[in-house]
C-alpha cells in the first residue's frame, strides 16, 4: 500500500482527513503521529512536513500537507465517489467553503479547542478568558453565516455530499469538550447530526477513540 496518512486522530484536522479517506474507501496505511510524544518534531516527520504539523500524506514519492489539500487530492484521485465533481463551478463552490473553513471556521473553533481542551491536556494552564472571548466572537460570526446558508439545504454545496461538508463538519468533532455554543444554530446542528450518522464518521470516531484509549 503506497498511500500513508500521518495523523493524530484526536485533532479535528486529522479527523477530517481520515474521515474523507474512509468515506472514499481509499486504501491507506494509518501512521500515528503522536503529538503527545513530539512525533511531529522528529527529523523524519520534518522531512515530510517542514511545518512540523500533522496531518500529512505520502503517496509513493509524493508528499502533501494541509488537510484541505490532502482531502482534495484524495477525492480527485477517486472521482467515482462523487466528492469532487468535474463541473468547474461546482468545484469553485466547494473550494470557496474549504477556503472559508481554513481561514474562518477552523481558526474560530481551534481557539476554543486550544484554550478549553488542549491546554489542559498538555499542561498549558488554564484557559485565557480574553482568548476565549475572542474565540466565542469569531465562532458566533461564523456559525451564523453557516447556519443561514444551511437553511433549506441538506448539504453545503449543491444537492449532495461534497468535501465542503466533510471539511466543515469535522471541525465540530470536539464541540462538546470545547463547549462550542451551538444551541442557537439549529441548522448547523441538524446538518452536523446527519454527518455524524455516516458510516465513515462512525468508523473515524472509532479510530479516534482507540487512539485516545492508547494515549
Ligand atoms: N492548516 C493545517 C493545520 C495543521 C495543524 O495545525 N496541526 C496541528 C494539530 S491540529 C499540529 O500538528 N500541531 C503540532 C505542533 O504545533 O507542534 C491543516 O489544516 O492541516
Amino acid at each position: 500500500m503506497t498511500l500513508k496518512i500521518h495523523a493524530f486522530p484526536l485533532s479535528p484536522r486529522a479527523f477530517k482527513v481520515l474521515l474523507v479517506a474512509n468515506q472514499l474507501g481509499v486504501g491507506y496505511e494509518f501512521c500515528l503521529c503522536d503529538l503527545t510524544k513530539g512525533a511531529q518534531k522528529t527529523d523524519t516527520f520534518t522531512a515530510l512536513n517542514p511545518n512540523q504539523k500533522m496531518p500529512a500524506l505520502e503517496d509513493g514519492d509524493f508528499k502533501l500537507w494541509e488537510s484541505n489539500a490532502i482531502i482534495q487530492y484524495l477525492a480527485a484521485k477517486t472521482p467515482e465517489a462523487g466528492l469532487w465533481p468535474p463541473d468547474q463551478k461546482a468545484q469553485a463552490d466547494i473550494l470557496r467553503w474549504m477556503f472559508w473553513e481554513s481561514t474562518t471556521w477552523d481558526p474560530a473553533i481551534a481557539t476554543l479547542v486550544f484554550e478549553r481542551v488542549v491546554k489542559g491536556l498538555f499542561g498549558g494552564g488554564a484557559a485565557d478568558p480574553i482568548e476565549v472571548e475572542k474565540g466565542l466572537q469569531k465562532f458566533s460570526r461564523g456559525a451564523a453565516i453557516l447556519n443561514d446558508h444551511l437553511r433549506g439545504r441538506d448539504h453545503v454545496c449543491g444537492d449532495k455530499l461534497s468535501l465542503a461538508d466533510f471539511a466543515l463538519a469535522a471541525d465540530l468533532i470536539m464541540a462538546a469538550q470545547a463547549q462550542l455554543p451551538l444551541e442557537p444554530y439549529t441548522e448547523v446542528r441538524r446538518w452536523s447530526a446527519r454527518m455524524a450518522e455516516l458510516p465513515a464518521w462512525k468508523e473515524t470516531l472509532a479510530m479516534q477513540q482507540a487512539s485516545a484509549a492508547a494515549a
